[in-house]
């Protein structure tokens, strides 16, 4: 059985004291649940004060993105290690605003899949169409690749999340239908048991991101292959994050 994983991903919103308040709030209002896992990915300089506030509690922290080598002259970069020591288990990669505004390839991107997995993180691998590839019938020729060559080398027994965001549904307030979303989801499916075998396939979570709120959260969380959702907007208020959270199955 997969557990259900539900992330924020705060993108480029809140500064230290911000982050702080937000996640006091949060961290009451999810208090009881135990049933699902819960991550918050809030911006680099957020983590460390954010870690602190989360200790003890039910709430994962992850980093947004992260450079595939230790350490080194890579200004503005920032590495594995330093995620782990602020006390990140997940990192999310490939998130399309990486691809499309700065330019992120598939090749690059399975150098930090690969390193984040040496460095004991999850990586959480976005991936996801243009509106003109799906109007071209293009999908699931685009999510194959993106799958197939961001996990290039990957080992079977390496954890990893997938986060199918469909890139027309991102912050636009347009969703996937939880159909649409779904058949996509079961295409992902076919295709990391092509390449890992069915049992790996069954384990592996895959998430569904692209304007998650709470009003069609739960839509899209009971569709057989939707294991959870990776949220921008709605995870920047508390409540609205919390209520996603609490689905009701
Ligand atoms: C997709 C998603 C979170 P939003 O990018 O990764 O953002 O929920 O704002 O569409």
């Amino acid at each position: 059985m997969r557990r259900f994983l539900i992330a924020g991903n705060w993108k480029m919103h809140k500064t230290v004291s911000e982050a702080i308040e937000l996640v006091r709030e949060l961290k009451n209002l999810v208090k009881d649940v135990s049933d699902r896992d819960i991550l918050i990915c809030p911006p680099f300089t957020a983590l460390y004060p954010v870690s602190k506030e989360l200790e003890g509690s039910n709430i994962t922290l992850g980093g947004q993105n992260m450079y595939f080598e230790e350490q080194g002259a890579f200004t503005g970069e920032i590495s594995p290690l330093m995620l782990k020591s602020v006390g990140c288990s997940y990192v999310i990669l490939g998130h399309s605003e990486r691809r499309h505004i700065f330019g992120e390839s598939d090749e690059l991107i399975n150098k930090k899949v690969l390193s984040s997995i040496n460095h004991g993180l999850i990586p959480i691998l976005c991936v996801g169409e243009l509106l003109e590839e799906r109007e071209n019938g293009k999908t699931k020729e685009v999510v194959e690749e993106q799958i197939r060559e961001g996990l290039k080398n990957v080992n079977k027994d390496a954890e990893f999340v997938i986060a199918y965001e469909p890139v027309w549904a991102i912050g636009t307030g347009k969703t996937a239908t939880p159909e649409l979303a779904e058949e996509v989801h079961l295409f992902i499916r076919e295709v990391l048991s092509d390449m890992f075998g069915n049992e790996k396939a069954s384990s592996v979570k895959i998430l569904y991101g692209g304007s998650v709120k709470p009003e069609n959260a739960a839509g899209l969380l009971k569709m057989e292959n939707i294991d959870g959702a990776l949220v921008g907007g709605a995870s920047l208020k508390a409540e609205s994050f919390a209520k996603i959270v609490k689905f009701d199955m």
